[in-house]
This record gives structure tokens, sequence and C-alpha cells, in this order.
């Protein structure tokens, strides 16, 4: 008898069913997106390899071929290994553990799941916070004999920091501590405390053993002192969403402009926040610049509205100059730009951070450079206690103050994931060293409150951002005129002193830029040099 001789309560395979709209009987079913997560060989592959099969996502064909790697690769003897339904890459099964995110999608009968499999390895954090940056909720593992780890908290902490805010902490491998309900105990204390400050709106803790399917889609006759779900039937009922303010104001930030000929001009990109529709207002930032939606069109055809999380191409009334990186807002969503900003970065650089290091930064369509001007503190992963620091290591978290080299639209990212969620770049290798989340878009800057601003406060905001770029060129210009008139007076020629000036103006950004660059670049090798 083969050992993955299904249960005849089994569906049948979700996948094997062409319909992946999610809809049943006239009915929708919603979807959730979750991702597991913990340190390294906690079980989070094997879970998600249950699930599938115990959910009835796995072929025949599949299972037979699950018997076979389970002998050839497998953890688990002749009996199956489960993780192997979801470890693909011949590395991952070579040493037994995930390296890249793994998608798999599938149902029931009263809800569709995508599921992200991250890796546990520290040297991986970069993969699990890119799957844990899409999810709705985080099953988080904890190996039972081994309890909270630093990695356990890691992760939690990646978790809170990318916005999720249900959390479901698998208490894994309970076989291997004979089913004991102190243990458990223990490690729910443990983790309520150590979760509490996080922000997560909830927070359940399931004992589960991922091998052998005890509390995954029924309760475990093994545990009879759990009261509590098995993990399936919690996943399916879970209230994750927030429904979108059909009232807020409209955010979109340009990715693409479509100019297929010189009949047409369309702004494409994702509705971060609000409602487009033809007719509506809007203010182009950071120009300032104003118009309004003629249409909306989605892939193939006009569309009378779109909301947030739809990808669209609008068309405005008026030939205004429009580019990749802007954002267009309605006048009450108006948020002014800003050239500095303060965020929490997850550090997945190989060389640490240092201030002054001078780097690209992917926000929203904006891709330009930033300066990282101010490390104020990196979080100790232990405690998550701030304490400050002069460096930022590899896969440390900290709260640093950036500088754009141009004014950018960013929103916190607790407001907006959309605008306040960014990427750093290492210039030279192309190397994303950094996420970053904006916990306040005006340090510097000072800028009027950004949410409902009235008609008033746009046309304000629009000679702000004007006045501000004219005091600046007056400021440069001032400095360039005291440096010609010293030429004048040094040379008795007129010539000479407008020429400084022309060349004082004009090397003023790229010496600055360079000087920049040297000292980056000697403050990151004399922090390399080994100590003594
Ligand atoms: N006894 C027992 N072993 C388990 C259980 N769950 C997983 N394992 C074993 O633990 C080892 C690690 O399992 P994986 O599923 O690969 O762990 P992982 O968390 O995905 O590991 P990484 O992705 O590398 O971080 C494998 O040998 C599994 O068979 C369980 O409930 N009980
Ligand atoms: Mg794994």
């Amino acid at each position: 008898m083969t050992v993955l001789a299904r249960d005849p309560r089994d569906r049948r395979p979700a996948a094997a069913v062409d319909d992946t709209s999610a809809r049943t009987e006239g009915r929708e079913r919603t979807l959730l997106r979750f991702i597991t997560c913990g340190s390294v060989d906690d079980g989070k592959s094997t879970l998600i390899g249950r699930l599938l099969y115990e959910a009835g996502a796995v072929y025949d064909d599949q299972l037979a071929e699950l018997e076979g790697d389970s002998r050839r690769f497998g953890t688990q003897g002749a009996a199956p290994d489960f993780a192997l339904l979801v470890d693909g890459l011949s590395a991952e099964r070579e040493q037994g553990i995930t390296i890249d995110v793994a998608h798999r999608y599938f149902r029931t009968d009263r809800r569709a799941f995508i599921v992200a499999d991250t890796p546990g390895h520290e040297q991986y954090t970069r993969n699990m916070a890119t799957g844990a940056s899409t999810a709705d909720l985080a099953v988080l593992l904890v190996d039972a004999r081994k309890g909270l780890l630093a990695q356990t908290r890691r992760h939690a902490f990646i978790v809170s920091l990318v916005g999720v805010r249900h959390v479901v902490v698998a208490v894994n491998k309970m076989d291997l501590v004979g089913f004991d309900r102190a243990t458990f105990a223990a490690i729910e204390a443990d983790l309520r405390a150590a979760t509490a400050g996080l922000g997560f709106s909830d927070v359940t803790v399931i004992p589960v053993s991922a091998r052998d399917g005890d509390n995954v889609t029924r309760r475990s006759p093994h545990m009879a002192w759990y009261d509590g779900p098995a993990l399936l039937p919690f996943l399916e009922q879970i209230e994750t969403g927030v429904a979108d303010d059909p009232a807020a104001g409209l955010l979109l930030p340009v990715q693409w402009v479509n100019r297929p000929n010189a009949e047409f001009r369309g702004y494409c990109g994702l509705v971060a926040r609000g409602v487009a529709r033809p007719g509506r207002p809007v203010v182009v930032l950071p120009s300032g610049r104003t118009s309004r939606i003629a249409r909306v069109l989605a892939p193939d055809h006009d569309v009378a509205a779109a909301g947030a999380g739809r990808s669209v191409t609008l068309t405005l009334t008026d030939d205004i100059d429009v580019a990749r990186g802007d954002v267009l807002a309605s006048p009450e969503a108006v948020a002014p730009p800003s050239r500095t900003v303060v965020a929490r970065l997850l550090w997945t650089g190989t060389r640490p951070l240092l201030p002054g290091a001078d780097l690209l930064v992917k926000l929203a369509g904006h891709v330009g450079g930033a300066t990282v001007t101010a490390l104020h503190h990196v979080v100790d992963i232990t405690t998550y206690a701030a304490r400050p620091a002069e460096r930022l290591a590899m896969n440390g978290i900290g709260l640093a103050t950036l500088k754009f080299d141009r004014e950018v639209v960013a929103l916190p990212y607790a407001e907006s994931p959309a605008l306040g969620g960014f990427i750093l770049i290492d210039r030279a290798s192309n190397e994303t060293v950094a996420f970053g989340f904006v916990t306040d878009a005006a340090a510097v800057d000072e800028r009027p409150p950004a949410r409902h601003r009235s008609a008033e406060g746009r046309f304000g905001m629009a000679t702000a951002i004007g006045r501000r770029g004219a005091e600046r060129l007056s400021r440069h210009l001032s400095a360039a005129a005291s440096i010609g008139l010293v030429a004048f007076a040094a040379s008795g020629q007129p010539q000479a002193g407008i020429w400084t000036a022309l060349a004082v103006l004009l090397l003023r950004s790229p010496a600055r830029n360079l000087h920049r660059r040297i000292w980056t670049a000697l403050r990151r090798s004399s922090a390399e040099r080994p100590a003594g």
C-alpha cells in the first residue's frame, strides 16, 4: 500500500480545475495571500506541502513523483517528504533548504489561497521580505524543541514592517516533544510577549505537526488539550481585508507614459488609493499642474471608474507635461513633494550601510539618486530595542534619513504602501541593498497636512512648490554672481567675471556629487579595514 493513498474525503486536485476565478455557485470566494516564515528547518515547506496535499491540490502523478523524490532527496527515510512539493530547485533539494520564494495556488470549498513559501536561512532574508510584502497574513513557524530563535524574531519584525497585520504562529514538530501541553504553553507565552509591541491586529497560536498533519486540516487526536481551530479551517474564515474607502482621494503613481502615436498620450499605473473616473480633476505632482481625467482605460476598453489596486491608463483633457515617476492626485489627496524622508530600512546589502552612502532609490514610478544623510538607530533583533550605531549590517533593521536628488511624492508607508515603500539600489553593482518604509515624509521640508485639503490648499501647495524652486534658483544665482564679482574685481575684466559665474553655476552640482562619492568610498573602505 502506498503511503500516499488518498483519504476518500480528499477532494480532487484544485489545480486540475480550470477555473482560477475563485467563484463558486455564483458566490465569490475570497482570496487569501499568505506566507510561511520562521527560522531555518522549522518545517515551513513541509507544512505547505502537507496543506496542499490535504486540500487536494496535488495531482496523482505528482504524488507518485513525490514518493520517488522522497526516496532520493527526502529527509524522512521511506516516508514522504512534503517539503519537496515546494522545494523544486536542485540546490534546494540537495541542501534540504528553501532558497527562492515558491508561490502556490490552491482552493477549498470556502476560499482560494496563494501561499508563498519563504526561506528561513538568514542569508536569504531578502527573499523572505519580498514574499512577505504581498501577503495578507503570515504563518510564523516555531520548532517546538527550540522555541523562539533570533531569526524567528527577525521574521516577526519584518512581517510587521511590511504591514502584515494578521499572524498565525504554528508551533511545529509537536510530535518531537510528545505533544506536550506545557512546552506549547511556554512558547505561546514567549511569543505573545515578543510580539506585543509589533502592532499586529491578531496573533493566533496553533500546535501542529506538519509532517504528520496534526492540526493542519483537522483537529488532532494527539492534542485533545488544545481547543482552538486547526490551521486550514482558521485560514478559511479569517477576515483580513480593509475595505477601500471610496471617498478617499485619488493617488496614481505614473509607471509609464504610453505614446503610440501623435494622437494618443496615456499615463499608465496602478491606482494606489481612491477612484479614477472621467471628469475628475487631477493635480500632477511634483509640478503642481492641473487638469481633468478624460478617459480611464482598462487593457482593452474604457471604464467608468477604477478603484484601488487596478492597473489603468488615464488620458487627460489638457496636453500637459506628465512624466514617469510623477503622481496624479485628486485635489483633496495632494501630498506635497519632499526631498527628505525618514524611513525604516531593512538592509540586505552584503557591505554595511554607512551614513553618506550615495544610492539609487526606486519609489513607485520614480527612480533617482538618494543619499543616506543620517542613521538614527538600529534595532536589536532579540529585544526590538533601538540603539545608536554607526553602520547597519546585512539583514539589520534601522531608522535613517534620506535625501533624494529631486522632489518626490512620498507618504508614510502605513498610509500608502504604494507611495511609502521603496528599494535602494547600489549604483555600481545594481544590487538591491535595502527595503525602505517611509515613516515621515516631511522630515525637513516644511509642508502643510497632506489630507483633505481644499481647492484653496491645492493652489497654495502649487505656489509653495514654485516658491521653493524660485528660492533655490535665487540662492544659486546670488552665490554665482558674488564669485563672478570677485573675479571681475581681481582681474578688472567683465568677461572673466561672467565666465567665472557661469562656471560656478554649471559645475556646482557635478562637483558636489563627485565629492560625495569620494567621501562615501573613503568611509566605506576605512570601515571595511579589519580593526587593529
Ligand atoms: N518530526 C517532524 N519533522 C518535521 C516536521 N515538520 C518538518 N519536519 C522535518 O524538518 C526538516 C525541515 O523541514 P522543512 O520543511 O524543509 O523546513 P523549512 O522551514 O522549510 O526549512 P528552510 O526553508 O530551509 O528554512 C525536514 O527534515 C522535515 O521533514 C514535523 O512536524 N515533525
Ligand atoms: Mg523551506
